[in-house]
């Protein structure tokens, strides 16, 4: 039997959505393997954060949130269970008393995902962890990355700590994990702690698109410019769902009003097909605001676009 057979997700149409223990999109809960190529994670860390905590239960809230999803997408046709193999390999080990104990462990759990060439999806947890994850996947060439953000998250520090959910770009950009020329920064907006808080991405050769100069070029214009700046090399996506607007996803760490809808992120998402994306994240949701589990189905959407358009990539790159 083929890997992506032996992985195939239940069929929503034979064991109905409400059945059964939820794992990422129905996918076979499995530990990491060789003959995986797509793995969802989730990482339920959320000790980054100077704000209201709560992500640490997201991946759960988002594995039940999933159930409703198909296999096929409705936009590209495509079946991303048809083109590799997709499982869903548990959460990253975190301790709850121990940030940097924890940072250590999903690193660790990535850096593994790396040698076994599979291909990450996670689930945060704060958006801190692409600072670990980035530490794994990027460790012997740089990607490029797409951040759909209201903030930067390039500050050097908060509250006297280097690592936490405002300052993994400037970490990877530092580290010489990011390529600021394959970089896109999209969605930014919000009460700024400095006059100067985007600067550092702009100074560091990041392309940045604040909410502002997303209204006034349009959609189509700036999927335009992400594809033109990611390019051809590996892309590593970071949404962080407090980029979509808080009337759509009410349940995150540090909400900004004026932001994107869902549809803009499925359809800036769905751009991405031919991208050599190798990794990717959906972060901060904060189930606990959100008594209507809106937000939590919402970042279970969008693990789909992103799986879709990875699957894609898996397939191009056999
Ligand atoms: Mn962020």
């Amino acid at each position: 039997m083929a890997p992506r057979d032996r992985y195939a997700p239940v069929d929503a149409a034979v064991v109905p959505r409400f059945a059964d223990v939820a794992t990422f999109l129905r996918t076979v809960r499995a530990e990491p393997a060789a003959d995986i190529d797509i793995g969802f994670v989730g990482v339920p860390f959320d000790l980054g954060l100077n704000y209201r905590t709560g992500p640490r239960e997201a991946p759960a809230a988002v594995r039940e949130a999933s159930r409703v999803i198909r296999r096929v997408h409705p936009t590209s046709g495509v079946c991303p269970y048809d083109l590799c193999a997709v499982a869903d390999l548990g959460d990253a080990p975190v301790n709850p008393m121990d940030k940097d104990a924890s940072l250590a462990g999903i690193e660790a759990f990535f850096a593994r995902l790396r040698d076994l060439a599979i291909r990450p999806i996670a689930i945060g947890g704060d958006h801190t962890i692409p600072t670990p994850i980035l530490r794994a996947l990027a460790k012997d060439r740089a990607v490029g990355i797409l951040q759909i953000d209201s903030h930067p998250d390039t500050l050097d520090q908060l509250c006297g700590t280097k690592v936490n959910h405002a300052t993994f770009m400037r970490r990877g950009l530092e580290e010489g994990l990011i390529d600021p020329a394959r970089t896109v920064q999209i969605g930014l907006r919000g009460s700024r702690f400095s006059a100067d808080d985007l600067s550092y991405g702009v100074e560091a050769g990041c392309t940045v698109i604040t909410y502002d100069d997303y209204e006034a070029m349009g959609r189509t214009a700036a999927i335009e410019a992400i594809g033109r700046v990611l390019g051809d090399g590996p892309v590593y996506v970071t949404l962080d769902v407090d980029g979509i607007d808080p009337a759509f996803c009410p349940g995150t760490a540090v909400p900004e009003i004026g932001g994107f809808t869902p549809r803009d992120v499925q359809v800036i998402l769905r751009s991405l097909a031919g991208k050599d994306i190798v990794g990717a994240d959906v972060s901060e949701v904060a189930p606990c605001y959100d008594p209507t589990g809106i937000t939590a189905l919402t970042a279970a959407n969008m693990l789909f676009e992103l799986l879709c358009v990875t699957a894609l990539a898996v397939d191009r790159n056999r």
